[in-house]
């Protein structure tokens, strides 16, 4: 399937895995690259020597492109952005904030910029900043939220941009990948379905609560601190959210979350630990290569749509 966005990115198939804390490591981004997808690097709260070391890793496991996701709420993200264009990485997404003050830097070094955005307020800011395109980010994602829904979003930013729009939030499958089509978007983004790929290095204990999940086992925690976070419901997102309604400060409510993503990613712990994963965590249901996902989840996008080796534009 050809769109805008296979041709602005070198791959074969519209679909970038997204650049999740902890869990978008070299493993991961290099097997999806290797799959035709576009793998990326989460960088999160990395030091940018590690994101250094990550990247190198990937180079050296796939001659496809891949990019580096710079998590821009991250205290060392101008250090991340300078590592990104030393490296050479293909793409940039970002995260949690407008990456205007990286955009110069970044595009006179040739790297494709693709910010994620909630709103079309941002998706607008960003074209005019020079993005090459934005990945348009449903409230149904893991982690880090907006409020709008990936149905009711994407289709807004496309009317308001000529960029290509990727879809992201909510998709997991083939259907899921023809729907996005069918709103204007060139191409998906999906975190929640990679996460328990066999090439992920997320612990067993984390991928077997996102194929248990069923459709309403998410949450929302910190709404009232302005940094809303999706995961899987436990231990944690009930004392988490007793405590912010019962209007605890915002340093507490940050020590209970803090290094709970890493705790549930690297040691398993399910209980205390913060289980980040989108609504679609209810369709996943069993462990795969990504080779394996995406080659199935593009037979069954491309039947939907009624393509072949055409191509869309
Ligand atoms: O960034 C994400 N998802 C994330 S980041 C993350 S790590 C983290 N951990 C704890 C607290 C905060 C972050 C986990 N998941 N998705 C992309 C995304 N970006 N979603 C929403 C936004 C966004 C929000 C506000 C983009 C721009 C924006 O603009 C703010 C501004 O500065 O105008």
């Amino acid at each position: 399937m050809k769109t805008e966005i296979t041709e602005l990115l070198g791959i074969r198939y519209p679909i970038l895995q997204g650049g999740m804390a902890w869990v978008a490591e070299y493993h991961l981004a290099a097997a999806v690259s290797n799959a035709g997808g576009f793998g990326i690097i989460g960088a999160a709260s990395a030091p940018p020597e590690v994101v250094r070391e990550q990247i190198r890793k990937v180079k050296e496991l796939t001659d496809k492109p891949f990019g580096v996701n710079v998590m821009l709420m991250n205290p060392n993200a101008p250090e991340v952005a300078k590592v990104v264009v030393e490296e050479g990485v293909k793409a940039v997404t970002t995260g949690a904030g407008n990456p205007a003050a990286f955009m110069n830097m970044w595009k006179d070094a040739g790297i494709k910029v693709i910010p994620v955005v909630a709103s079309v307020a941002m998706a607008r800011m960003m074209e005019k900043a020079g993005a090459d395109a934005v990945v348009a980010e449903g409230t149904e994602s893991g982690g880090h939220i907006g409020s709008a829904t990936t149905m009711t979003l994407v289709p807004q930013v496309v009317d308001a941009v000529k960029i290509p729009v990727i879809a992201a939030g909510g998709i997991g499958d083939g259907r899921g990948i023809a729907a996005a089509v069918m709103l204007g978007a060139k191409a998906v983004q999906m975190g929640t379905r990679f996460i328990v790929a066999k090439e992920s290095i997320v612990h067993e204990n984390y991928k077997e609560r996102v194929i248990k999940a069923k459709d309403i086992d998410s949450e929302v925690t910190g709404r009232s601190t302005g940094h809303p976070i999706r995961v899987l419901r436990n231990k944690m997102t009930r004392e988490y959210l007793k405590m912010e309604e019962n209007g605890v400060s915002l340093e507490e409510l940050e020590l209970l979350t803090l290094g709970s993503l890493r705790k549930a990613v690297m040691e398993g712990d399910v209980v205390n630990g913060s289980l980040m994963a989108g609504q679609i965590a209810g369709m996943v249901k069993k462990e795969q290569t990504c080779k394996e996902m995406i080659e199935e989840m593009m037979w069954e996008a491309e039947e939907l749509l009624g393509i072949g080796s055409v191509g869309l534009r």
